[in-house]
């Protein structure tokens, strides 16, 4: 087995491998899984054959003999983005497209990691809270595992498509009276019982899986990082297993500087913009959370301090947009490079654009956007922002006036 301890980031409490533990039970804070990086083998981990999650396994906290829990997630493609970077005024713009990852999202990479360890612990289910997107992928995965998985979702704030996601795999799905913040507070107290493992981002090893996205970004771009990392922020676990993704590979000596993170709420949910803006260690939670990006409908993120270290300490900032801004983001995005993503994910292209228009972001940063989840997890949200099928006989003559007046 793989030397690495569970730690406490305030603290520094240990706790073992096989303790089913979320934070600290010393003093609350979050934790996070440390390796003896200096028994890591660096060839394995820069020539690793294989693609996704799996293959920067030497970086994951498992031994070889784990056989994981997987459907090939990870390996998304990082598509370079000429026209929307001009059309932005930037010069060098990539999108890691992880819509494309096999339930529509990035939670998939923390999943496999996730669940693959509550397998190993011999849990006798799985749950979670969520706006959505960390459902459909924990049902996904729940379903492989032959868990029972339980869902909590906010009632009537869930995008169509992750709803369908959750109950197609067979979840139970409970819709809750309450917001995302108050399924996570119930969901967490349910998870006491400790035969159902929670898997929010809480949950330490879930963002062992999501630190891969730093992998593949530095992989693609010839193990040389960007200059900025950009993306939506809600629970905050991903910008803050993306950092450490990164902050890994440069204490390993595989990279030599980590990106600015930067981390883009929406301008009715940003607790962490204001924490950050404000210059504060803590975050103040916000009780009534509201965007069209539902996905980041969150007032009260648990993984805020990592989030906050992660942009501090990087050079980052955190920056929120409007819910107009955001739409504007989302076509142009789709219109432009052919990449389709739902609402928060195109919080990190109208945050790219406002940052750069506000000039904290200088045009020659080599800056990638990390798009979280796809176009058709909300269609409901596309018939609202765009033209809609247009009624048509059977007729040539009545198509072909009406496309002849379009052109
Ligand atoms: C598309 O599914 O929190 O900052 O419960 O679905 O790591 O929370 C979703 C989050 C960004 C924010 N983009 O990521 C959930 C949930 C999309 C998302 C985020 C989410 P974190």
């Amino acid at each position: 087995m793989k030397d690495y301890e569970v730690k406490c980031i305030r603290c520094g409490a240990r706790f073992p491998k096989d303790d089913i533990v979320y934070t600290c039970r010393n003093c609350g804070g979050l934790l996070d899984i440390k390796y003896d990086y200096s028994k890591l083998d660096l060839e394995r981990i820069v020539k690793a054959k294989g693609e996704g999650v799996w293959k920067y396994r030497a970086l994951l906290p498992f031994g070889d003999e784990i056989k994981p829990i997987a459907i090939n997630e990870g390996n998304t493609p990082l598509y370079r983005c000429d026209r929307l970077a001009q059309a932005i005024g930037i010069a060098d713009l990539w999108v890691k497209h992880e819509g494309l990852n096999p339930s529509g999202s990035f939670k998939d990479r923390g999943m496999t990691v996730g669940v693959t360890k509550g397998v190993d612990l011999g849990v006798k289910g799985v749950a979670c809270a969520s706006t959505g997107n960390t459902s459909a992928s924990l049902a996904i995965f729940a379903a492989k595992a032959r868990l029972p998985c339980y869902v909590l979702l906010p009632m009537g704030k869930v995008a169509l498509g992750k709803v369908a996601q959750a109950i197609m795999h067979g979840a139970k799905v409970f819709s809750l009276k309450g917001n995302f913040d108050d399924a996570l507070r119930v969901v967490r107290l349910l998870c006491e019982e400790e035969s159902i493992y929670l898997l929010n981002s809480v949950n330490p090893y879930r963002l062992e899986g999501q630190k891969t996205i730093a992998f593949e970004v530095a992989e693609k771009l010839g193990w040389a990082v960007p200059d900025r990392v950009i993306l939506p922020v809600g629970n905050a676990g991903n910008i803050s297993a993306i950092f450490k993704g990164f902050s890994e590979l440069k204490t390993l000596g595989i990279i030599n500087a980590i990106p600015r993170m930067t981390g883009i709420q929406a301008a009715g949910a940003k607790p962490i913009v204001n924490a950050f803006k404000e210059n504060k260690e803590e975050i103040t939670p916000e009780d009534n959370p509201e965007t069209i990006a539902s996905a980041i409908r969150i007032g009260n993120p648990v993984n805020a301090a990592k989030a906050l270290h992660a942009m501090r300490s990087s050079g980052g900032v955190a920056e929120s947009v409007t819910d107009e801004e955001i739409t504007e983001a989302q076509l142009l995005l789709a219109r432009l490079e052919g990449i389709g993503v739902e609402p928060a994910s195109a919080a990190s292209i109208a945050g790219l654009k406002k940052l750069v228009e506000m000039g904290e972001i200088e045009r020659d940063e080599r800056t990638v956007c990390v798009t979280t989840g796809h176009l058709l997890k909300d269609p409901e949200r596309v018939i609202q922002i765009c033209e809609p099928p247009i009624e048509v006989e059977a007729d040539v003559e009545v198509l072909r006036k009406m496309v002849r007046r379009g052109r």
